[in-house]
């Protein structure tokens, strides 16, 4: 089932989240996994990597024009990156909230940028911003083999 109604009712709707060289860095990547974790989102693939430029200005190719482009690619590229894929109920929408707004100064307190970051070039996380390119971007980033498969007893204790 393919139409809005039944994306909405999705267990299996999934994200890819990606702690950016700074949070690494800064020991974030144990507290930004946990608060999935206990938010009951299930973790489907997980790496620490160091990708090439190449690879990081196809992820971001929707920014290729912006002046900040260049700093924005040197600074993924200052540190390997924890790389992630979490699935359940709206997961790429609840991730975005999860993270805050791109801004660290505008996100709100609770979230992970404004609770851990201040600047738009320092924001310390990275999350998919529709299901379209989610799954652009978990193929992007992970091979099948990498996408794990395995029943969650605790489902049943997050979903009715
Ligand atoms: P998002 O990460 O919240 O989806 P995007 O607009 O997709 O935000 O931008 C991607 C990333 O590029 C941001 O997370 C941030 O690291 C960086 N960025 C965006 N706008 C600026 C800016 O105005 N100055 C510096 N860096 C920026
Ligand atoms: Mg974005």
């Amino acid at each position: 089932c393919h139409s809005d109604e039944c994306r909405k009712m999705s267990t299996t709707e999934r994200t890819f989240i990606a702690v950016k060289p700074d949070g690494v860095q800064r020991g974030l990547v144990g507290e930004i996994i946990a608060r999935f974790e206990k938010r009951g989102y299930k973790l489907i693939a997980l790496k620490l990597v160091s990708p090439t430029k190449d690879h990081l200005e196809t992820h971001y190719e929707d920014l290729k024009g912006k002046p900040f482009f260049p700093s924005l690619i040197s600074y993924m590229l200052s540190g390997p990156i924890a790389a992630m894929v979490w699935e359940g109920l709206d997961a790429v929408k609840t991730g975005r909230a999860m993270l805050g707004a791109t801004n660290p100064l505008a996100s709100a307190i609770g979230t992970i940028r404004g609770d851990y970051a201040i600047q738009t070039g320092r924001n310390i996380c990275h999350g998919s911003d529709s299901v379209e390119s989610a799954n652009k971007e978990i193929s992007h980033w992970f091979t099948e083999n990498e996408l794990n498969k395995y029943n969650n007893p605790l489902q049943s204790l997050i979903y009715e």
